[in-house]
């Protein structure tokens, strides 16, 4: 194999990990042309940029992502840093004529997003969000029969994103991991983070979303600044809830919070069509559920398990034998796999930038809807 992909990392948090684990164990897994070589590595901290990149086998570091960007050895931009720093990023990476991998959400605001999008499409350089969550079997075979008519005419799709971590007053907000609870960072709290992901499964699966009305909630209203070291007004959102509707008329109802006392990341979703459901619980992501309505016998009609681990199902060829399951960390290795493969046949893999850009639309219509209580449109492309 002698053609390689050289990326290099901007990050060292949870995501850096994910995603570097996915690029190590790539042509392990995957009979892409390209050999993936983790050439460097930088963050915002020399000794914990030195560990992340002795843990993961990058080649070396560096001290300003700038120098990574216009490294001449460096293929693939991978942004797994903060929100505030996707766009200032992939825009110079774009404008190099790197690759870029960028994290979810694509940025803080539709504005910034589209920036990115507008520098990736000059440029003309591979991109790709990373929501992974399509890249569960299950998820991806659902879509699959969605597509083949096994549900019919779609009536509803609603979804949860249910965590509980940050219910206590004392979490402070800023920094490492918790950057996520300051706005400045992230841009948005439940939305972005979590909403975002149940938003590009919804519109993958469902089709655009056109109109939207929300509820946001944000219940602690002062934390501590790790990098102030001042208590600081919160100006995430805690909690969100909307409701939605699809252009192909169906209805949409999304729950999220960081408050839900037992929950660390129930993900799930239904969809009710005229001709069935399909349902998936990412705490037993192995599986998808499904009723099947349309040419079953009444006496026998009822909801089955799809164990999703057979050699047909998606993705699943690669891994084990029938029956024997894979985990979260697959779904980054999957999307990772789909990207190269789009590099390889010109065809590019989803979710493009063009792509985030659409549920970053939908994620701006719910934050305004929020604060403004009306529906509001999102001005999504159909
Ligand atoms: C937040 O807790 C978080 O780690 C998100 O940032 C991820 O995108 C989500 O997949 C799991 O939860």
């Amino acid at each position: 194999m002698s053609k390689q992909l050289r990326v290099g990392m901007i990050g060292y948090g949870f995501m850096a990990r994910t995603h570097s684990n996915a690029h190590n164990r790539l042509n392990n897994f995957f009979p892409v042309e390209h050999k993936i070589v983790l050439k460097a590595c930088t963050g915002l901290e020399a000794d914990k940029v030195s560990q992340f990149a002795a843990t993961w086998g990058y080649e070396r570091t560096e001290d300003d992502w700038r120098k990574i960007v216009a490294a001449d050895d460096i293929d693939i931009i991978d942004i797994c840093t903060p929100n505030n720093t996707h766009a200032e990023i992939a825009i110079a990476a774009a404008e190099a004529g790197k690759m870029v991998f960028c994290e979810k959400p694509l940025a803080r605001t539709v504005a910034e997003a589209q920036t990115m999008v507008d520098a990736v499409e000059k440029a003309g350089v591979p991109n790709m969000v990373s929501f992974n969550y399509r890249r569960v079997p299950a998820i991806t075979l659902a879509k699959q029969m969605i597509d083949a008519g096994r549900i019919g005419r779609p009536f509803h799709f609603r979804a949860n994103f249910l965590q509980d971590w940050t219910i206590s007053p004392d979490v402070p907000q800023g920094g490492d991991a918790l950057w996520r609870l300051d706005v400045k960072a992230a841009g948005s709290g439940v939305t972005g983070d979590l909403l975002a992901h149940n938003i590009d499964v919804a519109m993958w699966l469902n089709g655009p979303i056109t109109r939207v009305t929300a509820k946001t909630e944000t219940f602690v209203k002062e934390r501590m600044h790790n990098i102030t070291g001042k208590m600081e007004p919160v100006g995430i959102d805690d909690a969100c809830l909307f409701i939605c509707e699809f252009a192909n008329g169906s209805l949409g109802l999304f729950e999220s919070t960081r408050y839900a006392r037992g929950h660390k990341a129930l993900k799930t979703f239904e969809m009710n069509g005229e001709n069935g459901s399909l349902a998936f619980n990412l705490e037993e992501m192995e599986y998808l559920d499904f009723f099947e309505y349309k040419g079953t016998e009444a006496d026998t009609r009822g909801w089955r398990r799809i164990h999703v681990t057979n050699g047909e199902h998606p993705y699943m060829n690669r891994y084990w034998v029938p029956g024997l399951v894979i985990g979260y960390e697959h779904s980054f290795l999957n999307a990772l796999a789909d990207f190269v493969a789009g590099v390889e046949s010109g065809v590019p893999a989803e979710p493009t930038f063009r792509t985030g850009l659409q549920t970053q639309k939908v994620c701006e219509a719910v934050l305004k809807s929020g604060r403004t209580g009306a529906w509001e449109e999102t001005g999504v492309e159909l």
